[in-house]
């Protein structure tokens, strides 16, 4: 089994739309490990989005990603399951992403892009580890 962080983002939770996108995920035949509803601190967010403290819509991504709780999850399934979950959450842009995909099918804003996916397998086991340690 490999496994990857998801995280429905505050835009995701007010708008209901989470058992929409976990249903994407388990019809494909993944698997949900661990989920929990929870408020984002700073400090929290400034690990997870280490690599774009310095850009300059950090300060944005920051704000959107701490002003409701997000739903995280550990999702499970075969070799390179971040792909997996990549493909089916479409390009950054929701704009671009192709219809089908969550963020083309239910997104139109660059920050408010519904759903974070690891992009790799060590980007996987890192953010897995800052959100459920020991997991
Ligand atoms: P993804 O979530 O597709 O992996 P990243 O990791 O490049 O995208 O970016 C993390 C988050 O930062 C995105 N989900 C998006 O909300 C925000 N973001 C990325 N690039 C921009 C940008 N140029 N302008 C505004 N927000 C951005």
């Amino acid at each position: 089994m490999d496994r990857t962080l998801v995280i429905c983002k505050p835009d995701a939770v007010e708008r209901s739309l989470v058992g929409e996108i976990i249903g994407r995920l388990e019809r494909k035949g993944l698997s949900i490990v661990a989920a929990e509803l929870r408020l984002l601190d700073v400090d929290t967010l400034s690990r997870h989005y280490e690599e774009h403290v310095e850009k300059e819509f950090y300060g944005d991504l920051v704000a959107f990603m701490s002003r409701s709780p997000c739903m995280v999850l550990v999702v499970a399934g075969p070799e390179n399951t971040f792909a997996v979950v990549r493909s089916l959450m479409g390009t950054t842009n929701p704009l671009e992403a192709n219809p089908g995909t969550i963020r083309g099918d239910l997104g139109l804003v660059m920050t408010e892009n519904l759903v974070h996916g690891s992009d790799s397998v060590e980007s996987a086991e890192r953010e897995i580890n800052i959100f459920f340690p020991g997991l």
